[in-house]
């Protein structure tokens, strides 16, 4: 029985069938965490978030920016770009339980001491915290005013965490850093215009895991979102996008040794 943790998908089952092969993998006994951005940019959004609504014994996932741009844009009052690639979800004859589906699912997993989220976790918080925050977000993703809450939900700011924002605004933050944060300053200010690996970063800014006063050191912390990055070396943290859409390597990490597998896309 193994957990295996996989970076971003973004709609390109056939590298993913292809990755679960070379791993062996076994729906009977193992399982499979999504790093988030499961869905957009590649040709099929529909079959991979599919997949992981028929096997849910067997998969969890993470909300990503893509993932969270999709029910934006099936709930909110935000329009698809022409990047987009999940008109396939949205024109599905199953498409609301599909998406009802990914409105359900958290922004971090909490499991065997690490914690998984999508593009990273603020240097000033430690786990109460992330899990608080995420939980705060993910009650509203369940409310009635769904498509109300993520048309609120787009914008850069606030982009500093204050204990006396509203909770709309707290909530914003909280979406901005757990699924598009690169680089930070150390109380968790976040800078979105940045992209490149980490040893660019913009003057005062460094990778959110770069910071000397972050919590949470001593705990494993898996992530995607960040495709450019390389040569991190920075204990108990596993960058897991390794840019498959981009014609890198779609990866998968064994949760009990940490062995990497690959498959070219
Ligand atoms: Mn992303």
């Amino acid at each position: 029985m193994a957990n295996y943790l996989i970076g971003d998908v973004q709609g390109c089952y056939d590298s993913l069938q292809h990755l679960l092969k070379k791993v062996n993998f076994s729906l009977d006994k193992d399982r499979i965490f999504f790093l988030g951005d499961v869905v957009n940019r590649g040709n099929k959004s529909l079959e991979t978030l599919a997949f992981i609504k028929a096997h849910t014994d067997n998969t969890s996932m993470v909300l990503g920016n893509h993932d969270f741009h999709l029910l934006a844009c099936a709930f909110g009052k935000v329009k698809a770009n022409n990047k987009d690639t999940f008109t396939d979800v949205l024109g599905a004859k199953n498409a609301k339980h599909l998406l009802e589906f990914l409105a359900q699912q958290p922004l971090v997993i909490n499991e065997n001491d690490a914690l998984m989220v999508h593009a990273g976790i603020p240097p000033n918080w430690d786990k109460k915290t992330v899990l608080e925050r995420s939980s705060l977000v993910q009650k509203h993703l369940q409310s009635e005013n769904l498509g109300d809450f993520l048309t609120k939900m787009y914008h850069n700011q606030p982009d500093t965490w204050h204990a006396n924002l509203s909770e709309l605004e707290q909530c914003r933050y909280t979406i901005n850093a757990l699924m598009r944060m690169r680089f930070c300053k150390a109380n968790g200010q976040l800078e979105f215009a940045h992209k490149l690996n980490f040893d660019q970063a913009p003057s005062g800014y460094k990778a959110w895991f770069m910071h000397e006063n972050r919590l949470l050191k001593d705990t494993d912390i898996f992530f995607g979102h960040w495709s450019t990055l390389a040569n991190v070396e920075q204990e108990h943290i596993f960058p897991m996008d390794h840019g498959c859409i981009w014609g890198g390597r779609l990866s998968a990490i064994r949760q009990s040794d940490q062995k990497i597998f690959s498959v070219d896309c």
